[in-house]
């Protein structure tokens, strides 16, 4: 009988729907014969590791196994497992899978259509007993600036678009989606921000894109927007936003409101302002969050084809980061 090399399962800083055991079970489903093991544990022997399925390892954990032959990242961003600068140098995988994908995009859905129908403004209204419509603007009025036209940004675009928002896209190089304005790189960068009142970003977090959400950017969107004021929307990083600029931004009216499912510390800290500032929507890091058994066979098909011969999809280019 040849023997399979084993799957290694190194999960850490996950929240509820993180249960390594769940994932395990899962992955154990899919992978017939080949040994799961979920780490740590003893009785094996680190040689045996072929594969390793990890969400946040610690650095230097992926070093230990000598034979690895390709790591899948449990996410779409990886910009965890990239600052490991012991990083064994096999390819590196990460989740672009239509569950994901479609999660993220009942998220932007969501958060775009609550700032454009002024639901801070009505909810306000309820708990205070008063009976005071606003003027109301048709979609097509508003238009949703997307950073980040890659598997979720797309996605997010065109069915923000079928909505009937204006969308515009912005990528590093040039893409093309229907009914989208599409623009990319720095030069047109000023122009993506002057035509948007709502602002999106799904942008991976990489050296280059750090910090990208700050004043200067903030102060660059559609200062005569329908909606009064711009709105931002992250579900990139939270590395990506520069925080005190967004609460400064909000007090001032540089923005309207904001809505983030992503922060520099996670969890939030219990004394941050964004927890009580009232033009601030947040969520835990759940916009789109990864399904055990969509990825599990996600994995499972992936090696099968790798040891066909077939090749790998969705490799991470780590000169660039993403
Ligand atoms: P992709 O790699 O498919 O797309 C990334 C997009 O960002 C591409 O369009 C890329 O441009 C663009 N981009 C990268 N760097 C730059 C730059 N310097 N300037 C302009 N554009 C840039 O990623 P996904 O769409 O799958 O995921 C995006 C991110 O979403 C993930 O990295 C992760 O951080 C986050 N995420 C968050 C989740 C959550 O629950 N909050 C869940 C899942 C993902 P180009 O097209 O030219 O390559
Ligand atoms: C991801 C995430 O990157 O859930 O997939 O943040």
């Amino acid at each position: 009988m040849s023997i399979k090399g084993a799957l290694a399962l190194l999960i850490h800083g996950g929240t509820d729907n993180w249960s390594p055991q769940r994932w395990k079970g899962r992955f154990e489903d899919v992978c017939g014969d080949r040994r799961v093991i979920l780490l740590p544990a003893g009785g094996f022997e680190p040689a045996e590791v072929h594969y390793a399925a990890v969400w946040k390892p610690v650095p230097g954990e992926l070093a230990g196994f000598p034979n690895l032959k390709v790591i899948f990242n449990l996410g779409a961003g990886v910009d965890a497992v990239i600052a490991d600068p012991t990083l064994p140098e096999v390819p590196l995988v990460r989740v672009a899978v239509d569950d994901l994908t479609g999660r993220m995009t009942e998220y932007v859905v969501l958060h775009v259509l609550m700032h454009h129908r002024q639901e801070l403004y009505l909810r306000q209204s309820q708990r205070e007993k008063r009976w005071a419509p606003k003027f109301q603007w048709p979609a097509s009025a508003i238009s949703v600036g997307i950073m980040g036209l890659g598997t979720l940004g797309t996605e997010a675009a065109q069915v923000v678009r079928r909505i009937g928002f204006q969308v515009l896209g912005w990528s590093r190089t040039p893409r093309q989606v229907d009914g989208v304005t599409c623009l990319h790189g720095s030069r047109q960068f000023d122009s993506f921000l002057a035509r948007t009142d709502i602002l999106v970003c799904l942008l991976p977090l990489t050296p280059e894109t750090r910090g990208t959400l700050n004043r200067d950017v903030f102060a660059k969107l559609n200062r005569n927007s329908p909606l009064g004021a711009p709105v931002l929307i992250n579900a990139g990083r939270g590395g990506l936003q520069n925080e005190a600029d967004i609460l400064a931004c909000l007090d001032d009216g540089t923005l309207g409101a904001v809505s983030l499912d992503v922060f520099g510390k996670e969890p939030l800290p219990a004394d941050s302002r964004f927890w009580t500032h009232p033009n601030v929507v947040l969520t835990p890091h759940n916009a789109a969050d990864t399904d055990p058994d969509a990825i599990s066979r996600y994995v499972a098909e992936q090696i099968a084809g790798f040891e066909a011969g077939v090749g790998l999809e969705n490799v991470v280019d780590r000169s660039r980061g993403y």
